[in-house]
């Protein structure tokens, strides 16, 4: 545990041992969660961190009351002793820290900002880090994101991964294997790829959140319009490896990969745009960030909404689905769930009838969705669009929802009517709060 700062939420990140008691709750309460949540098909996914232990900190404690010793490098609950961990001579630094991103022995055999540095060439350290994974994937969990992955080797957290038990049948079904991202920060510029790890899973692709930050900005001349071909073409990974995200924890708190461009849950108007567009683009595995807000803001140590000892607090939901108690959950937020809903209907649709003029974007996909984004600062997106959808009156789930079923329908924000020709007339406001038009077949009325 880290006192100091004060039960920050980077603790987490400094594993003492693999016994899964954390700050959040005990074992049988995170497998009783996997467990209802595989029940009406939420999947679970743990962030794995198998690069390190704690940082050099001396002696102490862990959350499941386990001991350490960083003189003797030392995790009896593991065990793990001064044999598993990359020595000073291996890494070949001074400090025995990364000092030098240029150099791919440095971070992958030296210390991240003084986190102990296994050595996953042993058999003994990929024999620890299997069964802990294989321990998670027993209760249920679908995959990993694998923390610090750039720090490891390729080939070594390779063949860790393909160790793993396949995933249980009885959820699952047969033959299913976990599903693996790995967080590999690569902006260009440094020597170690993000194409180095495709063959191992999904990988975070950090130029998305950062492009998209600084398009919806509008910073260095960029432009709506310009999203016309967001994808490889920008320097990306082919859509099939990228795992996408507007924000992840770090860069929203300034930290890791993009720090300045990308948007957060702070600046809530154009992150839900910047999320709307991601989950109805047709690249990368989309993720959806979900956080807390913190105070003040540039403090960016500050732990979860929390007792005084440092236990999280459970998510009070309001009436209206929203979150209480400090969370933001950006992920209940209508603009955001919506999409998601949106993003797995159109799965598999490729976008048409794109239309662009300076911050003014509209798209569909297939004959099964369509999005308008209206980011100018001073004109109305006015006209009759091509929709792609049928015929039919739509419930736009920016505005609203659609509740109620067959014939007692009703949608609780704007309705837009498509005609048969597949157009519609829409009218998005630039000082809308949300200045964006999104309709499904789903949400045909
Ligand atoms: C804490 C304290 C430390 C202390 C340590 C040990 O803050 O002062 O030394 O404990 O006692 C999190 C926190 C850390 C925390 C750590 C452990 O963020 O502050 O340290 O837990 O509790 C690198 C890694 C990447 C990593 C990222 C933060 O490559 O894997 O740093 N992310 C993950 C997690 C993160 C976690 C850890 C790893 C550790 O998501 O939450 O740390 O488990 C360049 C490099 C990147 C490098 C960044 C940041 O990036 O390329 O590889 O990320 O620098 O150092 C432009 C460039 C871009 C550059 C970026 C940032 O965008 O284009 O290349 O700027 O400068």
């Amino acid at each position: 545990m880290v006192w100091s700062p004060h039960r920050p939420w980077w603790e987490r990140y400094q594993p003492v041992s693999y016994k899964l008691i954390s700050r959040s709750g005990s074992e049988q309460e995170f497998a009783d969660m996997v467990e209802r949540c595989n029940k009406v098909g939420v999947r679970i996914f743990v962030d794995a961190v198998i690069n390190h232990m704690t940082g050099d900190s001396g002696i102490g404690v862990g959350i499941a009351d386990s001991t350490f010793n960083t003189y003797e490098q030392s995790y009896p609950a593991v065990p793990y002793s001064i044999h598993d961990f990359n020595s000073k001579e291996k890494c070949g630094t001074q400090s025995g820290n990364i000092e030098n991103y240029n150099n791919v022995n440095e971070v992958r055999n030296c210390r991240l900002v003084s986190l102990l540095d296994l050595d996953q060439s042993k058999s003994w350290v990929k024999d620890r880090i299997r069964d802990y994974l294989n321990h998670l994937i027993r209760l249920g969990v679908a995959g990993f994101r694998v923390d610090a992955s750039k720090h490891m080797w390729p080939d070594e957290l390779k063949a860790i991964v393909e160790s793993l038990n396949d995933l249980p049948e009885t959820h699952f079904g047969a033959g299913q294997r976990a599903f693996v991202f790995t967080e590999v920060i690569d902006m260009g510029g440094e020597p170690i790829t993000k194409y180095e790890y495709t063959g191992i899973g999904r990988v975070t692709e950090f130029l998305y959140g950062m492009k998209l930050g600084e398009v919806f900005r509008r910073w260095n001349n960029q432009k709506l319009e310009y999203l016309q071909f967001f994808g490889e073409s920008w320097g990306m990974l082919p859509s099939g490896y990228a795992w996408t995200f507007v924000d992840n924890h770090d860069n929203q708190r300034k930290h890791g990969g993009g720090g300045d461009m990308v948007l957060t849950f702070w600046e809530p108007r154009v992150y839900k745009m910047a999320n709307a567009f991601m989950l109805a683009w047709p690249y990368g595995y989309t993720k959806v960030m979900s956080s807390y807000y913190w105070y003040p803001r540039e403090d960016t140590d500050v732990g979860p909404p929390a007792d005084s000892y440092g236990n999280t607090n459970t998510v009070p939901i309001n009436d209206d689905g929203s979150c209480g108690g400090n969370w933001a959950c950006e992920h209940r937020w209508r603009q955001i769930r919506n999409m998601v809903a949106f993003r797995n209907l159109v799965h598999g649709t490729a976008v048409e009838n794109w239309w662009g003029r300076g911050d003014q974007i509209a798209f569909s996909r297939g004959r099964k969705g369509f999005l308008a984004i209206n980011n100018d600062y001073s004109q109305t997106m006015s006209g009759e669009f091509y929709t792609g959808l049928p015929e039919g009156f739509y419930c736009d789930c920016i505005s609203g929802d659609m509740l109620g079923s067959g014939d007692n329908a009703y949608c609780t924000g704007q309705t837009l009517s498509v005609n048969s020709m597949g157009r519609t007339h829409i009218n998005i406001r630039s000082d809308s709060e949300n200045p964006m038009i999104a309709i499904h077949v789903d949400y045909k009325l």
